[in-house]
């Protein structure tokens, strides 16, 4: 990837069905083999309590700092695309999944298209999203509001941090 135009991004991972762990492992070669974006840092892995439709199987979740030389609507496209050839089978909203990625920020841009969202709108409410991401970001901030505030409001009861090497994330070849 070239130098110039290099932006700082940060992408949610989750799943529960399946190898959640194996397909993060999958996305994450997948995104890095782009040309456009270089996987700079991975958070540890959470098993987390399903939020939303919680009748479902715990998560693991992650989050991953890259940087890109995407605009916001092309990582989305490769974030959708690494989904599809992990072959996530996507029915009911906030259902089971073996792999979803989302994209969490895009520097400090603010984006309310179609089908695109930044910052995505439930980074604040959600335990499983904000933990690992200020583990690897403690000082991020959306619209100027420290992010580590927003988890004094979060039940973080449950998530447990799975005791893994730091390069868990690295495909073994
Ligand atoms: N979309 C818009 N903005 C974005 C963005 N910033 N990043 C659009 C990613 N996608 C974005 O996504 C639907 C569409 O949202 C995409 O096609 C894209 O155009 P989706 O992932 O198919 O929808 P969804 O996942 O069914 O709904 P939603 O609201 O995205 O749910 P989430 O946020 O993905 O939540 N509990 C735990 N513990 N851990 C989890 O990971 N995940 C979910 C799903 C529910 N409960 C969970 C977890
Ligand atoms: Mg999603």
């Amino acid at each position: 990837m070239s130098g110039r135009n290099r932006v700082r991004s940060y992408l949610g991972l989750g799943g529960n069905l399946g190898d959640p762990q194996a397909a993060m492992i999958a996305a994450l070669g997948i995104l890095d083999a782009n040309d456009g974006i270089a996987v700079t840092r991975v958070s540890s892995l959470y098993r987390t309590p399903p939020w939303g439709l919680v009748d479902q199987p715990d998560f693991l979740n992650a989050v991953a700092e890259i940087e890109t030389s995407l605009d916001p609507r092309q990582l989305l496209d490769a974030c959708l695309a690494a989904e599809h050839t992990l072959k996530r089978v996507r029915n009911e909203r906030w259902g089971p999944r073996a792999i979803d990625l989302d994209v969490l920020t895009y520097a400090d841009n603010a984006v309310h298209e179609d089908g695109l969202t930044l910052p995505h709108p439930r980074i604040a409410e959600r335990a499983f999203v904000l933990v690992p991401l200020l583990e690897i970001a403690p000082d991020i901030a959306i619209e100027g509001h420290p992010l580590a505030q927003a988890l004094g409001n979060l039940d973080v009861g449950g998530i447990e941090r799975l005791d893994l090497p730091a390069e868990w994330w690295r495909n073994t070849p």
